[in-house]
């Protein structure tokens, strides 16, 4: 039996510096809006969906720093957004900067919340794969500072039953990574929702930008079908601050086809009427994980071969 769950992807185009709170909040709005007359139940919004990417450059000032993250959620300026949620009842998924004050001291997370469709939050994630550096990289055209401004997050991947069915969040990153949708996979996620702020050029490795959007959607379709799950997907896209980050937000099938895509790099809502019973024909078929997976194989290959912690220690080096 069908089990079907309408779901927009809001991509956002650059948000500037000087862009208020309540600026940004108007533009999710009316993507909201439109997503709640196309008979949307969920809508999936960015990572750090409120502000620019402020981890593209050096804040060195303590309160500048953290007039990009929340205390709170709703933080003030946020909350008509909760209540707009309530209202259309339509849930949704929000990235934005978290400041949790624990014990005195400051904790700075990259995060994404899950809201119910009564504006209550079903989950928090926050994200646990921090790309970049701590230290700012004096001939880099931009900054990657992620590993600077956030700690790792401690939540893991948890899956919460939501909309009649599994669902997990994981942020930008973490998608590159199989162990991120292995621990929801086995879980049983039906749907994975996430945000991205994805730069085209990589001073790191440039001989890969021409391949940025290939790769972008390689880890999700293949995460989708490994897993059996769908994945919404919704970029923060175009020159943002000088920095040119890639779109193509995305809904992906279980099968790991994508059925609905962005195709400017503004913001851009996308919709589609997503099945949560596909995952079962993956998931009790090729991806059987009780009948198939064989996890107590795994280990003895690396321990007779040595290429786990060969592998390590080299990349300790780089
Ligand atoms: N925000 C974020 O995690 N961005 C990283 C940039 C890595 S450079 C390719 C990402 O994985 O998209």
């Amino acid at each position: 039996m069908s089990r079907i769950l309408t779901i927009g992807v809001a991509q956002l185009g650059p948000i500037t510096r000087r862009e208020s709170r309540q600026e940004v909040v108007a533009r999710l709005l009316a993507m909201m809006e439109a997503a709640a007359r196309m008979g949307s139940d969920l809508i999936v919004y960015p990572e750090a969906a409120l502000t620019a990417f402020f981890p593209h450059w050096v804040v060195a000032d303590e309160a500048e720093l953290d007039s990009y993250f929340e205390r709170e959620m709703p933080a003030p300026a946020v909350a008509p957004l909760f209540e707009a949620g309530r209202r259309l009842g339509i849930a949704f998924h929000l990235g934005y900067a978290e400041l949790a004050v624990a014990d005195g001291r400051k904790r700075r997370f990259n995060t994404s919340v899950l809201v119910g469709k009564d504006g209550a939050i079903i989950g928090k994630y926050r994200k646990i794969h921090l790309p970049g550096y701590a230290e700012p990289r004096p001939d880099a055209p931009f900054q990657n500072l992620e590993k600077r401004y956030f700690e790792v997050g401690d939540l893991g991947w948890p899956v919460w039953q939501a909309f009649g069915g599994r669902v997990g969040m994981m942020i930008c990153n973490d998608r590159r990574w199989p162990e991120a949708w292995r621990v929801m996979g086995l879980q049983g996620v039906e749907v994975v929702v996430l945000g991205y702020n994805t730069p085209v050029h990589n001073p790191a490795m440039p001989q890969t930008d021409d391949l940025g959007n290939f790769h972008n959607h390689l880890v999700m379709q293949a995460g989708a079908y490994q897993n059996g799950t769908w994945v919404v997907a919704a970029a923060k896209a175009g020159v943002e601050e000088g920095v040119d980050q890639i779109g193509q937000s995305c809904i992906i099938a279980p099968s790991g086809e994508i059925v609905a895509q962005c195709t400017t790099l503004g913001d851009e809502l996308q919709v589609a009427r997503c099945d949560l019973a596909l995952c079962a024909s993956y998931k009790e078929s090729i991806f059987n994980f009780a009948r198939h997976r064989r996890p107590e194989h795994y280990g003895l290959i690396v321990e007779r071969t040595g290429v786990g912690p060969v592998l390590g220690s080299e990349l300790q080096q780089h």
